[in-house]
């Protein structure tokens, strides 16, 4: 499998609790690097542009209140599959559904407070990268 690159969000609800350290570690133990990494406070407009996919939804407001409500951490996590690997580890978006030792499963508060964020395509990896990170920003 090739090496990617994908898009990863600690999310308010986790640098809340401190998780960030515990967060990285469970990436680094599945033999994926953090590339490139920043802590930032997002305005609403970051948010909504984020998440645009989802304006439509009836969480859209809801989630976009969460995202501002605290810093988050924005990381580039680079490996063999990144993006399903990524995904693997975070588990399955609602925390009551996620498998046991995921992320999700071990530190989400609920389904919309659910700690991590992951690119969900290569595709959508490379536009997530290119909205948060320049070129110069990565280290691989
Ligand atoms: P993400 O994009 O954050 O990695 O999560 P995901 O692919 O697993 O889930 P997605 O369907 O893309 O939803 C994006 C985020 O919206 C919040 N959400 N709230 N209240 C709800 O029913 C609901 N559903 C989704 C979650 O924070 C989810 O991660
Ligand atoms: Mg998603």
């Amino acid at each position: 499998m090739a090496t990617e690159r994908t898009l990863s969000i600690i999310k308010p609800d986790a640098t809340r609790r401190n998780l960030t350290g515990k967060i990285n570690a469970r990436f680094e133990e599945a033999g994926l690097r953090i590339v490139a990494q920043k802590r930032v406070r997002l305005t609403k407009e970051q948010a909504e542009g984020f998440y645009a996919v989802h304006a439509e939804r009836s969480f859209f407001p809801e989630l976009v209140a969460f995202m501002v409500s605290g810093p988050v951490v924005v990381q580039v996590l680079e490996g063999e599959g990144a993006v399903a690997k990524n995904r693997e580890i975070m588990g399955a978006t609602n925390p009551a559904n996620a498998a046991p030792g995921t992320i999700r499963a071990d530190f989400a508060e609920s389904v919309e407070a659910n700690s991590v964020h992951g690119s969900d395509s290569l595709e959508n990896a490379k536009i997530e990268i290119a909205f948060f990170f320049s070129q110069c920003e990565i280290a691989g």
